[in-house]
């Protein structure tokens, strides 16, 4: 139900576009009785599958090339396609985007993951190991596009004494900031439900590093094998790149994108100033410190160093923000 309401929307989005396109291109006379809406649901090098969302052959997927002249499409994206075959179509048009998550990718260039999402869930698991840093950098990033981040702990299964306080001192930190947490485990079921309905309603995308179990979860909560998995490295307990291509899948009530793992998340294209939408608690006490441009390093008035003295920054999220800020000057 929730399907057909938001393809609607997005096509009433999609033909205002494609009209103002069509005028923009000086082609307002073109004969658009073969253009049919779409959504880029893969991309695989220079070709996309586009699913299509007229009537008549909804959800059939068409492997579909582009217009030279349109930008880098993306797993989300909506399009205005032409059929050419019963199987394939070339791309027309871009609609809009309501927003991008991107990552830096080869050299430094930045590599868009997946379009017009409403939620990035940041996947972490018992194995392979979790790092702060990593999460914060996706909230960062989340963030700089004005979206919601869910943090989920994948493979519970997997806790044991040797993990389980680390890992509940790591997910208390970013509860009692009030970002969503959930406790998964894709293997055996726990907390699938809650997700579900975190999830019902949603154009979601899972990131994180890889191994945790992105392409897992989608299995879990599709209830088949759809996506692709793959064992951690024997010698490194490390992913191995299974997943090479962000995909939308349908599931029951929501639409999730599989996306690659990564191993390093550099923050490339954020600006420093930016890198405290990522950290709410000391966005909040920056607006204090007694110089606007305070570096909440050794200024006089630093309200951000006074409250980490105070406990109400936590060290490890004070440290973080350092090293992403630095990681990011010295790029
Ligand atoms: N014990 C346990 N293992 C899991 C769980 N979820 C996934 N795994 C295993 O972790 C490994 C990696 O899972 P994937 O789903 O391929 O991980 P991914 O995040 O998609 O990895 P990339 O595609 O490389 O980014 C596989 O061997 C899975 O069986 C879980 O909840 N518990
Ligand atoms: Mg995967
Ligand atoms: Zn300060």
């Amino acid at each position: 139900m929730s399907k057909r309401r938001l393809s609607k929307q997005q096509q009433t989005r999609i033909s205002d576009n494609q009209q103002k396109r069509l005028i923009d291109d000086g082609a307002a006379n073109t004969d658009t009785y073969n253009n049919c809406n779409g959504r880029v649901i893969s991309h695989y090098g220079q070709q996309l599958d586009v699913e299509s969302l007229e009537a008549e052959t909804t959800g059939k997927i068409y492997r579909c090339h582009q217009r030279a002249n349109l930008p880098d499409l993306v797993t989300g994206d909506y399009v205005v396609w032409e059929r050419e075959t019963d199987e394939t179509g070339i791309v027309l048009a871009l609609g809009e985007r309501s927003n991008l998550f991107s990552r830096p990718g080869f050299a430094g260039k930045l590599k868009p993951v997946a379009a017009n999402l409403d939620v990035v869930v940041i996947v972490i698991a018992a194995a392979p190991q979790a790092f702060m840093n990593l999460i914060d950098r996706y909230l960062v990033a989340v963030g700089a596009i004005g979206l919601k981040s869910i943090l989920i702990l994948n493979k519970t299964d997997l806790i044991d004494n040797s993990n389980a306080s680390e890992l509940e001192a790591l997910l208390s930190v970013y509860r009692e900031l009030n970002f969503p947490v959930l406790r998964v485990s894709a293997r055996q079921g726990e907390g699938v439900a809650a997700l579900s309905d975190a999830l019902a309603g949603k154009t979601t995308v899972l990131v994180g590093q890889s191994g945790v179990g992105k392409s897992s979860l989608i299995n879990r909560l599709g209830g088949e094998t759809i996506a692709e998995t793959g064992e951690l490295s024997a010698a490194h307990a490390k992913g191995t790149h299974t997943t090479t291509t962000a995909r939308l899948f349908h599931l029951p009530g929501f639409d999730l994108i599989d996306s690659p793992g990564i191993r390093e998340f550099e923050l490339g294209h954020i600006e420093p100033e930016q890198v405290v939408v990522g950290f709410p608690e000391i966005m909040s006490h920056a607006e204090h410190c007694k110089f606007r441009d305070c570096k909440h390093g050794t200024e006089p008035g630093c309200e951000v160093r006074e409250a980490v003295a105070r406990g109400l920054i936590h060290p490890d999220r004070m440290q973080s923000y350092e090293q992403i800020v630095r990681s990011i000057t010295a790029a």
